[in-house]
């Protein structure tokens, strides 16, 4: 199990490196993504959905016709752990159909 402590700085700037297209802050990781249509969308959650019930780490995010908005953050510790970065990576491949 990827571990819950909060990530420093050093380690959020190597991650602003890595997840070029999200928004890093100490608080939360965040990226909006826009598909073709709300079927491509869905299908995309229903996959994010998956992951998080297997991880016990769950997303907020909101969804409008083909735009899914995703935040990332541990709740219980108040800002973004090393769960929060693996999650994005894997939603990062997911997102891209691999
Ligand atoms: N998801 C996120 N993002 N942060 C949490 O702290 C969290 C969670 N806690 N999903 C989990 C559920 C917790 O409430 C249960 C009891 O394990």
């Amino acid at each position: 199990m990827k571990n819950r402590i909060l990530l420093d700085s050093a380690t959020l700037d190597l991650l602003r490196l890595q997840l070029t297209n999200w928004e890093v802050t100490p608080q939360a990781l965040k990226r909006l993504y826009v598909f073709s249509n709300f079927s491509e969308a869905w299908a995309f959650m229903n996959r994010v959905a998956l992951l998080a019930e297997k991880h016990d780490h769950h997303p907020n995010w909101s969804n409008v016709y083909n735009r899914v908005e995703i935040t990332l953050f541990t709740h219980d510790r108040g800002g973004v752990t090393e769960l929060d970065a693996y999650m994005a990576a894997e939603i990062e491949r997911m997102a891209f159909g691999k």
